[in-house]
């Protein structure tokens, strides 16, 4: 097969959870009279929590003392688990079961690439965490997308080389890290906001596992 492995990235692609970033990271933002717009909130996709509350400090135009941010990434943090400490399996993303069984089906081996120290919280409560073979989260890295890292140490974990790798990724720092990493990429989402992928799908309802294999 020309391709052995799909990794995926988590908040935006398997669940929504980037809803529960943007209701945080409000939250928090209210300490320094800063309100994120939804705009902003696009760039925060696939970057991580310490360079989100860097970028929000900077639009907010706030000095911070780094006591004050270690102390505000907890909160921010804090908030987040309790925001998503209902999540079921309801809120995996439409088409992913059925995809994830096709690819079951036909032999590819599947990990988690995600910039979130939340990875394996999230899988569990969806229930999702069954169908992977490797989770290489943000506790696995030491620098982030649009860093390769996350997914070459995918590709590791797997045993398999980069070229045999298809990403599926919802921002565009994803993107970017796939193809640094010598990765195919098909974006969720739209070809206005994502630049740079081999197919972009709305939704897993849009691809079947088959096509992978034309790309
Ligand atoms: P945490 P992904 C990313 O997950 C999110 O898109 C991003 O908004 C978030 O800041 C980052 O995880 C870190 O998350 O605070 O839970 O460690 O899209 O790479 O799955
Ligand atoms: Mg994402």
């Amino acid at each position: 097969m020309k391709y052995k492995a799909c990794l995926f990235d988590l908040d935006g692609v398997l669940v929504d959870t980037a809803v529960y970033h943007f209701q945080a990271w409000k939250i928090l933002g209210k300490q320094f009279d800063f309100e994120l717009s939804h705009q902003q909130n696009e760039e925060l996709k696939g970057i991580s929590r310490v360079e989100s509350l860097e970028k929000i400090l900077h639009w907010a135009n706030f000095q911070a003392t780094e006591k004050q941010k270690e102390a505000w990434l907890l909160e921010k943090n804090e908030t987040y688990l309790k925001l998503i400490s209902h999540m079921n399996p309801s809120e995996i993303l439409p088409g992913v079961l059925p995809f994830l069984a096709q690819l079951k089906d036909q032999g590819y081996l599947i990990a988690l690439g995600s910039a979130s120290k939340n990875a394996k919280i999230i899988l569990e409560k969806t229930g999702l965490i069954t169908w992977f073979q490797a989770i290489i989260d943000g506790n696995s890295v030491s620098k982030s997308k649009p860093d390769p890292e996350v997914f070459q140490k995918g590709a590791e974990a797997l045993g398999i080389l980069a070229a045999e790798c298809i990403v599926f990724e919802d921002a565009q720092a994803g993107i970017d890290a796939a193809k640094a990493g010598g990765m195919k990429v098909v974006g969720i989402g739209s070809s206005v906001v994502l630049h740079g992928a081999d197919r972009i799908i709305t939704s897993f309802t849009d691809i079947q596992a088959t096509e992978l294999l034309s790309l």
